[in-house]
């Protein structure tokens, strides 16, 4: 298993000329500051995406076209980029705006092979996150949860928040990560590229 390229194509709210090819897309969204883009960053050990502690710096969907070896096989995956909802304080009317680009740009495109649902390991589920939720739900969209910026957190709190996850979400589902020193690269990777095969 292997990152051989990482390379930013563009930013986007469009779906129409996303001009790909047939390369599967996986999504990473979640709250804004929560680390999505320093996520894509450790994955692929390169800094490709743009990284801020002001909340609210990615505001297109920006895709990375990734090339990587996995089982002796080369192949091609985008990752996309969200930009973060909720970060202000008029966060109903930025949750539905954000959810309506994401109701676009995912619902029309067929090469979405997962979301990859990014928490802050110290934070508890709101109200927002509740509803994207049942959003996801409804549509039966797949995902995965990852409880990042694990760094931050004692290893007894993580532990139990996972246990707290697990019993709302799929076990197997769940992920712990830390873009600060890489913890669950690997397994993370891995499981990324047995879903887009
Ligand atoms: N300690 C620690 N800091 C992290 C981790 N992941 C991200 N950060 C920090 O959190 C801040 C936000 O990171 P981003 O990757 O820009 O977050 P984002 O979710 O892309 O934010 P938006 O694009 O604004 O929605 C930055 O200051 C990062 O350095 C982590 O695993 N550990
Ligand atoms: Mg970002």
């Amino acid at each position: 298993m292997k990152i051989l390229s990482a390379e930013y194509v563009k930013g986007t709210l469009e779906l129409e000329n996303r001009g790909m090819g047939k390369i599967p897309e996986v999504c990473f969204i979640g709250r804004s500051n929560v680390g999505k883009s320093s996520m894509i960053n450790t994955l692929v050990m390169k800094k490709v995406a743009r990284t801020s502690s002001t909340p609210g710096a990615t505001r297109m969907v920006n895709l990375y076209k990734i090339s990587y070896e996995f089982k002796g096989i080369k192949k091609w995956v985008l990752f996309s980029d969200f930009p973060g909802f909720g970060y202000s304080k008029v966060s109903k009317s930025t949750y539905m705006s954000w959810k309506k680009i994401i109701e676009r740009y995912i619902m029309g495109n067929k090469f979405i092979r997962r979301l990859i649902w990014i928490f802050d390991v110290r934070r508890d589920m709101d109200a927002l996150d509740e509803m994207l939720m049942e959003w996801i739900k409804d549509r039966g969209i797949d995902f995965t949860l990852v409880l990042t910026k694990i760094d931050k957190e004692s290893r007894q709190n993580v532990a139990k928040k996972r246990e707290m996850f697990g019993k709302v979400f799929r076990n197997d589902s769940i992920f712990v990560f830390s873009s600060k020193d890489g913890y669950g690269r690997k397994e993370l990777l891995s499981h990324i590229f047995n879903i887009v095969g």
